[in-house]
């Protein structure tokens, strides 16, 4: 709509009535109605120092805020104006201008840091606005109100505080110091600075523990802490004549470096300063804003604000939380660098924990606040201790992963040639074991497998036992065989050799046979030689005893017979009979046996 980004002229948001404030209803209504995401910048400070003469510049406006003219303090509680933002389509700025602290006629201090905590509550840029220079007391005033505000947060926020460190970091304003009627040099030691350079040095603190300077530093720690971001700006006097009606003058009646000051810090505001947004990110608009208002107004208006002090305990609950974060950020980082899984030995990762354990304690050390009895340190330290044994997990993990893939790539086409069946076969089993050991030495070569490396291994040579055994018992099944076979062909050989001795016995046996029987048939053809001689010798002798006898008597007829021992000599043939008388007759008898033959010899 296009009231939401267009206001003709302020409201009064949060009245301040006798010390009670009470959010005016027309206000809200405009914020419903606004939808824009909201850059949200409020004005503070000690009353009738020009605040809302640069709220005014701000919306553009000589005439907006009412602009105090007296003594009197002008500004009553807090004042809202929505403008279209001049840089950002959109986006609607929401100028807030509050009634000025330290007024004497109200001499109601409490009020005015109420005050002063609401608007750094709802602003994204809070804009302290003191005269002259950066002192003491705007540093404590200053610091006073961060300590309520911080109340004011912890007390209104889901789960009674942020959290997060980055949630932290969005939902606290951007600090914007405006000194006003600046009127010394920006130097310091002879050195030119710049305004930044002087805010920075106005908040840093004192070295030292005493009681002084702790005095001295914790409200600039706190100032450090509730305002992250800090920016300086000083202003000279807008003119030299009496300043009672500024808004009346025309540009060229200003100092000129008063209105190039100014621009300077309009450009700022509108460039640089952010969308109002709460934890968890969520962009404030009108209805939230207006939620906000009502949410703090009424924290306040409960009169049930813890004491100072624990507000200092919930700021370093909070700060130290943060740094705690800071730290295991750190951490992680680092190991996130260093870190390489597996690692070689378990005191590698060890020796890497250490250092960015030191280096984390040494982030959490710079960003905690009161630590004193060192409790969150400690608290740090059981997180570094869950982290490493995490890592170490981690480390286990990777180590037992890689060595895993390995002995897969190494022991695979073994375990391949097993299936195969290259190792059934006698000796398969030695074999088997030659391979496995020199598989183990080059696992063992490899670099990097972690931790887990033996474990691993011996995890792995446990679950292929079974195929160890099977190849060993296979080994032996066909070793027995091949045993048995070879008995049996041992055997085969022997009766095979002793057949062919047996041949050659026979052989040799036959030859002697037929060797005697070539002797034997000889000697039997020499005897029947003899024997014809012999016969032919008789035959002649008795022809010639015949002849003698027939000369002498009558003729007779005398019968020669040749008896045959055995049977061999019938084989020799027909012994040749011859008639010769017989024995008794003619006087033949019996003569003598010769002793290499069966042939009975018979002499006539
Ligand atoms: N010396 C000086 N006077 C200024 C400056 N800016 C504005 N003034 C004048 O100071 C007077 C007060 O101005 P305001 O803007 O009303 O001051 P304020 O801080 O809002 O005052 P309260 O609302 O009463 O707290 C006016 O007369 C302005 O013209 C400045 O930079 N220097
Ligand atoms: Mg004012």
């Amino acid at each position: 709509m296009a009231s939401e980004t267009y206001m003709p002229g302020p409201v009064c948001l949060i009245e301040n009535m006798e010390g009670q404030l009470v959010v005016k209803q027309e206000a809200l209504q405009i914020l419903s109605a606004i939808t824009q995401p909201m850059v949200v910048v409020a004005i503070v400070g000690v009353c009738s120092t020009g605040k809302s003469y640069l709220m005014n510049q701000l919306a553009g406006k000589k005439k907006g805020f009412s602009v105090g003219s007296t003594v009197q303090s002008h500004t009553k509680g807090i004042w809202m104006w929505c403008v279209p933002h001049p840089e950002k389509p959109g986006h609607t700025l929401v100028l807030l201008d509050t009634e000025g602290l330290g007024d004497v006629e109200k001499g109601d201090d409490k009020n005015d840091t109420q005050i002063f905590a609401l608007a750094s509550l709802l602003s994204s840029t809070f804009v302290y606005n003191t005269m002259n220079k950066i002192d003491q007391g705007a540093i404590d005033l200053l610091h006073n109100v961060t300590e309520l505000t911080d109340i004011l947060r912890a007390r209104t926020l889901p789960d009674n505080g942020v959290k997060d460190a980055d949630d932290i970091g969005n939902f606290f304003p951007d600090l914007v110091w405006t000194i006003r009627d600046f009127y010394l040099s920006l130097e310091r030691d002879g050195q030119l600075m710049t305004a930044d350079e002087y805010l920075q040095n106005s908040l840093k603190m004192k070295k030292g523990s005493d009681q002084r300077t702790q005095s001295f530093n914790l409200p600039r720690l706190c100032i450090q802490k509730f305002f992250p971001t800090r920016k300086c700006f000083v202003f000279d006097s807008p003119t030299h004549q009496k300043i009672s009606q500024l808004e009346t003058l025309k540009e060229d009646d200003l100092n000129f470096q008063f209105v190039q000051q100014m621009a300077e810090f309009s450009s700022h505001i509108f460039n640089k300063s952010k969308i109002k947004t709460l934890p968890g990110g969520i962009k404030v608009n009108g209805p939230c804003l207006e939620n906000l208002v009502l949410t703090y107004v009424n924290a306040i208006n409960s009169r049930d604000l813890p004491c100072m002090e624990n507000a200092v305990m919930t700021l370093a609950q909070r700060e130290n939380a943060a740094a705690i974060k800071r730290a295991l950020s750190h951490y992680d980082q680092l190991m996130g660098q260093k870190v390489q899984m597996p690692t070689e030995t378990l005191q590698e990762l060890i020796d890497l924990h250490r250092s960015s354990e030191g280096e984390a304690i040494e982030i959490f050390k710079k960003n905690s606040f009161k630590d004193e009895d060192q409790s969150f340190q400690k608290e740090l330290q059981t997180l570094l201790d869950a982290k490493q044994n995490d890592i170490c997990k981690q480390n286990e993990k990777a180590s037992s992963d890689c060595c895993s893939a390995l002995l897969q790539d190494i022991f695979g086409p073994l375990e391949e040639a097993v299936k195969q069946g290259l190792y059934s076969k006698p000796g398969g089993h030695n074999l088997y074991l030659q391979k496995t050991k020199e598989l183990m030495t080059k696992y063992h070569q490899q670099p990097r497998k972690g931790i887990q490396a033996e474990e691993a291994l011996q995890k792995y040579l446990k679950s292929k036992e079974s195929v160890r055994n099977a190849v060993l018992q296979t080994d032996h099944a066909l070793t027995a065989k091949e045993k048995e076979i070879e008995e049996a062909r041992v055997k085969a050989e022997a009766a095979k050799a002793e057949a062919e001795s047996a041949v050659v016995i026979h052989r040799q046996m036959q030859q002697m046979m037929e060797e005697k029987e070539r002797l034997h048939q000889q000697q039997i053809r020499q005897m029947e030689i003899e024997i014809a001689n012999i016969l032919a010798q008789q035959h002649r002798n008795l022809a010639h005893l015949l002849q003698v006898l027939n000369q002498l008597f009558q003729p007779r007829v005398v019968f020669l017979s040749f008896l045959y021992k055995d049977e061999s000599m019938k084989q020799c043939g027909e012994m040749k009979s011859t008639r010769v008388a017989r024995g008794r007759d003619c006087g033949i008898r019996p003569w003598g046996v010769h002793p290499s033959s069966t042939v009975t010899k018979y002499m006539v």
